[in-house]
């Protein structure tokens, strides 16, 4: 098969010093860090739909980059086009996972029976790609926000039509997962949400979506996925308002429909920043909770107030990701997906080489600080110290729950006034951070 990236080579570590902007300079895959190979930390996968297929086109103008990879876009010659692409470029790149949509690896066609014709076929075709290369599937998602039959939702939606609709979609999204040995299926729910209640039954709306999922989890477990279902919370684009706002209303909504067990977290970076929050407060909620399950690794404009999906380049939050990651003790059936896009002025083969490495090398520097961090560890011993009043005495009869509100009165009566909380020393802190990251 002919080369695609011709004159693209296998990118490879050159340390910081390089100036080729072909190589990583600080993504060094076999370096150890906290005693494990920087690549098990870094489980970096490809975006079918962003690298593959987006061709840079928004709602003032058409794309600029050409993604045909020397087919006729559209055909499944052009689909098996891009699984060539894809599969050159994670080698290319060393990146050893991708994630797709079921309707970003083949074109929709105009009957159910057809489409998943297509997708046996392009399936098959990847399966053999992945045993020739060792390229494995993060995960598996269906699009059930594209096509106009979804324009009020999949599970919310008010038709009970194209509710089967997405069911099928989702059955079939899931087959090819399991054939794939894929770890992950995803449900990010594009318009699974409103736009004025006016015209909407909120808690129907909910408990449908929720009864798809039970329905999903039940068909994945019956088929052999024994991998985790994410569900990637954002809180608002396409719709005004969706139902998986941020990490926190996402766990409370699995809980209480009983889907806690089954399912965990996708916490996307521009995301939880359109929520309001910093990339890191929702992995924390994740990790809590015991929801951190995958990222996707990217990052919004906090300028703009829309998801612009960019190559993360900003090395404090990758620092502050991998803190989190590690905390968390990894990832364990997740990775790192860069779900990001080139800017739509960089529109060559070239860019989108350096968008991975951009991005894979935002996250080893990150990796590498968060764990200076740790290893320093005077933010961990911090934090310990301003807890330390809970160690012993009334603290701790409070921490083992063995005490009640008239002791604790009674008490605070005998003490008069509290002394002084002790300093947050957050500017003390955040030297230290900066000090660790650019020494
Ligand atoms: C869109 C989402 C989407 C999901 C997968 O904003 O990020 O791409 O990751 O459906
Ligand atoms: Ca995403
Ligand atoms: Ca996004």
């Amino acid at each position: 098969m002919a080369e695609i990236f011709k004159n693209l080579p296998k990118v490879r570590y050159e340390g910081p010093k390089s100036t080729n902007p072909f190589a990583f300079k600080y993504y060094d895959p076999d370096r150890i860090i906290l005693g494990k190979p920087m690549k098990e930390h870094l489980p970096f996968a490809m975006a079918w739909w962003h690298n593959l297929c987006a061709t840079g086109a928004d709602m003032f103008g058409v794309g600029t980059a050409d993604k045909s990879f020397g087919a006729a876009t559209g055909t499944m010659e052009h689909a098996r086009a891009k699984v060539d692409a894809g599969f050159e470029f994670m080698d290319k790149l060393g990146i050893e996972y991708f994630c797709f949509h079921d309707v970003d690896i083949v074109p929709e066609a105009d009957t159910i029976e057809e489409t998943n014709k297509r997708l046996d076929e392009i399936s098959d075709y990847i399966k053999e790609k992945m045993a020739a290369t060792g390229k494995k599937l993060l995960w598996g998602t269906a699009n059930m926000f594209s096509n106009p039959r979804y324009m009020n939702g999949a599970g919310s939606t008010n038709s009970a039509d194209v509710y089967c609709f997405a069911a099928a979609q989702i059955k079939k999204a899931l087959d090819i997962t399991v054939k794939l040995d894929g770890k992950g299926y995803v449900f990010w729910g594009g318009r699974e949400g409103y736009e004025t209640l006016l015209n909407t039954d909120m808690k129907f709306e909910l408990e449908n979506i929720a009864m798809l999922m039970r329905m999903a989890v039940d068909y994945g477990r019956s088929i052999g996925f024994t991998g985790d279902f994410y569900i990637e919370p954002k809180p608002k684009e396409p719709m005004k308002h969706q139902y998986d706002f941020d990490a926190a209303t996402a766990i409370g909504f699995l809980r209480q429909y009983g889907l806690d067990k089954d399912f965990k977290l996708n916490i996307e970076a521009n995301h939880a920043t359109l929520a309001g929050h910093t990339f890191q407060h929702d992995l924390r909620v994740a990790a809590i909770n015991g929801m951190l399950g995958s990222i996707d690794a990217n990052q919004g404009d906090l300028l703009l107030g829309w998801d612009t999906d960019q190559f993360p380049s900003n090395v404090y939050e990758t620092t502050m990701c991998m803190y989190e990651v590690i905390k968390a003790g990894g990832l364990k059936n997740g990775g790192l997906n860069f779900d990001a896009k080139n800017r739509r002025p960089s529109y060559t083969h070239e860019d989108m080489f350096i968008g991975f490495i951009l991005g894979m090398d935002s996250f080893a520097l990150g990796l590498i600080k968060a764990a200076a961090i740790i290893e320093d560890g005077r933010v961990d011993n911090f934090i310990r110290e301003r807890y330390s009043s809970f160690e012993s005495g009334i603290g701790a009869k409070i921490r083992a729950g063995e005490t009640n509100l008239a002791e604790l009165a009674e008490y605070a009566a005998k003490l008069g006034a509290p002394a002084m909380p002790g300093s947050g020393k957050q500017e003390y802190l955040e030297s230290i951070v900066n000090s660790i990251l650019f020494n």
